[in-house]
């Protein structure tokens, strides 16, 4: 954590408190003067410092903004956002991602307040206005190319806890989206790169309408999606989702590396939306009609058709249908 971080988690710990200047200099080995600098540069970026020449320095306000400072502050984690790329705009950060996951730690967060060229899956955009949650996690799991949707899922159940975390009814759509009352409010791009056998690093790309207006979303998905300010009726704070999401992400991650993704199954089961449904899966060749009975051990979705015949499908999009 840089000093100017280091500050500003003292200053959100000690909230509506004095701190002194003295005892930051000292305790965080720099001169009055440079915290000063630090105080500045905070007051830049938004937030409300009062100070007094013998009181020190008290927080009044922080800005809604997704800061590494702001993150960081009070996060518990063991691997996840330990180290965190900050953007206020950026074209993608699973394009920023890529860019840097090869000379970076397991667990490196990227994240922007907006991106201008979010993209979901096969090419599809992903609108990415301010007001959002745009991130993506680097990771290096041990794990065959093959095992690489079991971590969507993974990812997809954090986002679940840390939304019902809020008091929201979220549930997880197979393979990627999180819905609340039927809405998507997040959706989940994984994509990774792999030598033969071996993942050389996976990008998990999650995309949160948090305090977006949706109503200003074009007409095609309009009605079809949501935002957690609209579902609560409030903003919400924010950075402390993040964090949550972050600490749910570094529980369940370690899980899985210690014992193996049948153990997240039966909580993604008991989230989904999908099973019982009947569902239209499209993948790159064909459309499949059935009911979605159940999730297998490597994530793959399985069907039963009209025919009576089960599939089993590994990747794809997938359409809730009405039962006729
Ligand atoms: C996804 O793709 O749902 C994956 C989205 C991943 C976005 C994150 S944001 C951080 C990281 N950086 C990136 O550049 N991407 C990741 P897919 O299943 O293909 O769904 C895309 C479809 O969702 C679009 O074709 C629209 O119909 C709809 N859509 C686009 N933007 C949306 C939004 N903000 N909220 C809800 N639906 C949206």
């Amino acid at each position: 954590m840089n000093i100017k971080d280091k500050i500003l988690e003292r200053l959100i710990n000690n909230k509506g408190m004095r701190v002194s200047g003295e005892q930051l200099a000292s305790e965080l080995c720099v001169s009055r003067t440079a915290i000063w600098k630090h105080i500045k540069v905070l007051r830049d970026e938004g937030y409300m410092i009062d100070s007094s020449t013998h009181l020190g320095y008290s927080l009044i306000e922080t800005p809604d903004m997704l800061t590494p400072g702001e993150i960081k502050a009070g996060l518990k984690t063991k691997v996840i956002g330990k180290e965190i790329k900050y953007f206020k705009e950026t074209e993608s950060t699973n394009i920023v991602a890529h860019e840097i996951a090869a000379s970076v730690h397991e667990g490196t967060l990227v994240i922007a307040e907006a991106q201008t060229a979010g993209r979901g899956r096969l090419g599809r955009k992903w609108i990415s206005p301010e007001g959002g949650i745009w991130l993506s996690i680097i990771l290096k799991p041990k794990i065959q190319p093959l095992h690489a949707p079991q971590i969507t899922l993974l990812a997809g159940v954090c986002v679940a806890r840390t939304i019902r975390n809020f008091g929201l009814p979220a549930k997880i759509k197979w393979p990627n989206d999180i819905l609340i009352h039927g809405k998507k409010v997040c959706g989940i791009l994984t994509e990774i790169r792999a030598e033969a056998d071996l993942i050389d690093y996976l990008i998990v790309g999650i995309g949160i309408d948090a305090n977006v207006d949706t109503e200003s979303f074009p007409d095609e998905i309009k009605d079809s999606s949501t935002s957690l300010k609209k579902e609560k009726g409030s903003k919400i704070n924010r950075a402390g989702f993040v964090r949550n999401l972050l600490e749910e992400f570094d529980g369940l991650y370690l899980k899985f590396q210690d014992e193996g993704f049948k153990s997240i199954l039966e909580e993604w089961r008991n989230m989904s939306a999908t099973i019982g449904e009947w569902v239209k899966i499209t993948t790159q060749t064909h459309s499949i009609y059935g009911e979605a009975i159940g999730v297998d051990n490597e994530g793959a979705l399985i069907l039963e058709t009209s025919e009576g015949h089960l599939e089993k499908i590994v990747s794809g999009s997938c359409e809730h249908l009405r039962r006729s």
